[in-house]
């Protein structure tokens, strides 16, 4: 069973200026393309290969021997989730029962992004800033490289791509500018209440 490349969920233009277009074609059609490649070649003749791709990265996650899969699975599964995390004319604060539930488990709205953009801004190198439930309580988390929260049974609502392939084109070396731009412009806060919901 191969885990497909999904199509991105709006035009390649359809974030601009805050995400461009040639930031999406190469982030998408070549750097997700060859994770999902490289996982379904990993996984092909094994035992893992008919599991859902969430399985797969339960089982391989802290097996040093299955590192390979292990990390294609989840860059895989991890940036489908993150093109899902924004939306052209995102932005905003959150509406509902997922601002009350910021409102309650980190003060505000404000402390939120604050403590959003410190992960991002803290992950060294390469990785990922979430959103996440952990049993009834929202956190923010910080993973590095392809790792993500779903090992650790916190359940994903949002995240934000911290590899310099995500911005570099945009912003060169400033992440903090695409980490503005992301919250403020692209985010997708229906996404992340719809995950809440299903949680
Ligand atoms: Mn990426």
């Amino acid at each position: 069973m191969s885990y497909e490349l999904p199509t991105l969920p709006y035009d390649y233009s359809a974030l601009e200026p805050y995400i461009s277009k040639g930031t999406l074609e190469f982030h998408h059609d070549k750097h997700h393309a060859a994770y999902v490649n490289k996982f379904n070649d990993a996984v092909k003749g094994t035992d893992l290969d008919s599991k859902p791709i969430e399985e797969v990265i339960k089982a391989t996650a802290n097996e040093p021997s299955k590192s390979g899969v292990f990390n294609n699975a989840a860059q895989a599964w991890n940036h489908t989730f993150y093109w899902n995390s924004m939306k052209p004319q995102g932005g905003g604060t959150p509406t509902g029962e997922l601002a009350k539930k910021i409102n309650a488990d980190f003060g505000s709205f404000d402390q939120f992004t604050d403590a959003f953009k410190k992960a991002g801004a803290t992950q060294f190198g390469s990785g990922w800033a979430w959103l996440v439930l952990e049993g009834n309580t929202l956190k923010v988390v910080k993973t590095p490289n392809a790792e993500n929260p779903i090992p650790a049974s916190q359940v994903p609502l949002l995240t934000m791509d911290v590899w310099e392939h995500a911005y570099y084109l945009d912003y060169q070396n400033k992440r903090p500018d695409y980490m503005n731009a992301f919250l403020e412009n692209v985010v997708n806060w229906d996404f992340a209440a719809q995950n809440l919901a299903a949680a």
